[in-house]
């Protein structure tokens, strides 16, 4: 399997995972700041320019943080990647999606790089707004969904490794997270899976 990644960005929660259910996987870097998910070659394989992108043995490429995220999820079972239940693994997809359409798509992305939607020096300012105001508003709502839990769910789940690297971008995004999710963020960091993944 290869893992297409580049530093810095959300595919480092997919790099989190497979470090947690220790996959053998080989890690391809698509450096985004130098314009790799651009280049013809990548564009071959994956004509949405984007990372993380995952090729299984069988040559199939996924694409889309929550589908790779729940193949490794149902292909490493043992793992318990998702809640048991089909009402825990509803609400743990829910808050995934919510995290990557919403936090990280129309949150970080337009206070980040509004300059992809709009040339319009006023209309960036707009999303920058509109970005600003989806993380303010999601970032408590987030911490209180964790109160004093050690994970969203019973044990570390795909619902963490979004938020790993949704919470890494705080300093970009220039936001003092809530208490809570602060301290949630600081015992990610020391976990062995997110320690091998960012070394
Ligand atoms: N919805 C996609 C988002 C992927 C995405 O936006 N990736 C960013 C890095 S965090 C990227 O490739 N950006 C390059 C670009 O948009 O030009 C997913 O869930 O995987």
């Amino acid at each position: 399997m290869r893992l297409f990644h580049s530093p810095g960005s959300c595919s480092i929660g997919i790099r989190v995972l497979l470090e947690h259910v220790q996959a053998p996987y080989e890690l391809v870097t698509i450096a985004t700041a130098r314009g790799d998910h651009r280049k013809p070659e990548y564009l071959a394989l994956n004509p949405k320019g984007k990372v993380p992108a995952f090729e299984l043995d069988d040559g199939n490429l996924l694409t889309e943080f929550p589908v790779i995220a729940q193949w490794i999820a149902r292909n490493f079972s043992a793992a318990r990647l998702l809640p048991g239940d089909q009402l825990g693994e509803l609400r743990a997809l829910e808050l995934l999606e919510y995290i990557v359409s919403s936090l990280h798509m129309r949150g970080a992305v337009f206070l980040l790089r509004p300059e992809k939607f709009s040339a319009e020096a006023p209309a960036q300012e707009d999303l920058r707004q509109h970005g600003r105001e989806v993380l303010t508003e999601g970032f408590p709502m987030l911490s209180k969904r964790l109160g004093d839990s050690e994970f969203f769910f019973d044990g570390f789940t795909i619902v963490d490794a979004a938020a790993f690297y949704l919470l890494n971008w705080k300093d970009r995004v220039g936001m003092v997270l809530p208490a809570k999710l602060e301290a949630y963020h600081q015992r990610l960091l020391k976990l062995p899976a997110v320690q091998h993944a960012l070394a």
